[in-house]
């Protein structure tokens, strides 16, 4: 091979080196339980050998590193978390339509994908609850909550924890379902009474009711199905549909706007939503409602038909302007009154 033939080989070499290596790769934020995120990581990689690199983030922190990164995005793929920041992820047009067929979604999976020109799409459901330790209820001889405006009772003084919906996907479900159960001014003034009681506002949406099953909390406020999780592994925690109606969340998937790994970003998807995908979250105690109409709901899954639930306005609650609207009232109005 004379010199000129062999650098043209080797160029090729390292081109198609190079394209391979970027072909392999795939940036996962992941904003469901740690567990379900190892999981359907692993089995992506098993399916199609693709490296995935995963980091888990709650809702909002990672909306925010979105934004941080939208002139260089460094993740391809945001799987889990509420809607809402998907939503608003899609508006600031900081991801991108998927192409992915969703006629054999649930309608409000493919509620999702309407609103937001198919930037993101439904891949669970789940409700928001309240959520006890009965031990410390009992120990505390204080009365077990049935609504959330017994959440304002100064009995439960320094019992009650819940996320920041600066970070946390589920407190913003919170904030946006007692805006629509209540009307704004009597929701933050019912905020207001319930922050008396609270003792804090964690980072992310599940720690107030791990906290609550470990007995190092007695009343917090999140997602049913997480609560359930910690009730089957056996810690005494009791759930509560809450008397006036309760809000939920649609968990979604969204392709980052310039994702690096475009095509391994789409499989990711496809790989998701199948039937048999949905279906290892409930060996790993992840309890939501699956969006495809071919998956089984698991036992354990919150029966959302028996739950008195809203007709939550996703696209009113995940618009940009809402969003920052309340959760800048709440940092003004109710984020320093907990105890
Ligand atoms: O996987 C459990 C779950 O409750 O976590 C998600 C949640 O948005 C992430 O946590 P943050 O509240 O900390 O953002 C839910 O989507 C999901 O059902």
């Amino acid at each position: 091979m004379n010199k000129f033939k062999y650098g043209v080989a080797v160029a090729c070499l390292l081109v198609s080196s190079s394209v391979a290596l970027a072909d392999g790769k795939l940036n996962v934020v992941c904003s469901t339980e740690q567990s379900w995120c190892d999981l359907i990581t692993s089995e992506f990689e098993k399916e199609t050998g693709v490296d995935v690199s995963m980091i888990r983030k709650s809702t909002g922190e990672t909306l925010a590193q979105i934004r941080a990164e939208a002139k260089n995005p460094k993740i391809d793929i945001w799987w889990g978390g509420t809607g809402d920041p998907h939503l608003v992820a899609a508006e600031e047009d900081l991801t991108q339509p998927s192409g992915y067929d969703t006629s054999k979604l649930m309608g409000w999976a493919r509620g999702m994908a309407n609103i937001s020109g198919g930037k993101t799409i439904g891949i669970y459901a789940g409700a928001l609850g309240i959520g006890y330790n009965a031990d410390l209820i009992a120990e505390k001889n204080i009365p077990a909550p049935k609504c959330w405006k017994d959440l304002a009772d100064p009995v439960y003084h320094g019992e009650v924890q819940v996320a920041s919906p600066n970070s946390s996907g589920t407190a913003y479900t919170e904030l946006a379902t007692f805006v629509q159960l209540f009307g704004e001014d009597k929701a933050f003034e019912l905020l207001g009474q319930i922050g008396k009681n609270v003792n804090q506002y964690t980072k992310s949406g599940s720690a107030p009711s791990k906290a609550t099953a470990r007995g190092e909390n007695t009343i917090s406020i999140g997602f049913m199905h997480d609560m359930v999780k910690l009730a089957t592994s056996g810690f005494p925690m009791k759930i509560v549909s809450p008397c006036e109606g309760t809000g939920y969340e649609v968990g979604a998937v969204s392709i980052i706007k310039g994702a690096r790994n475009l095509e391994n970003a789409k499989k990711w998807v496809e790989f998701g939503l199948r039937p048999k995908t949905q279906a290892l979250a409930a060996t790993v105690n992840s309890f939501q409602v699956p969006s495809h109409s071919e998956s089984t709901v698991p036992p354990e899954s919150p029966d959302l038909a028996s739950i008195k639930l809203i007709d939550y306005d996703f696209a009113t609650y995940g618009s940009s302007e809402t969003r920052k609207r309340l959760i800048d009232r709440w940092n003004k109005e109710i984020k320093n009154i907990a105890k």
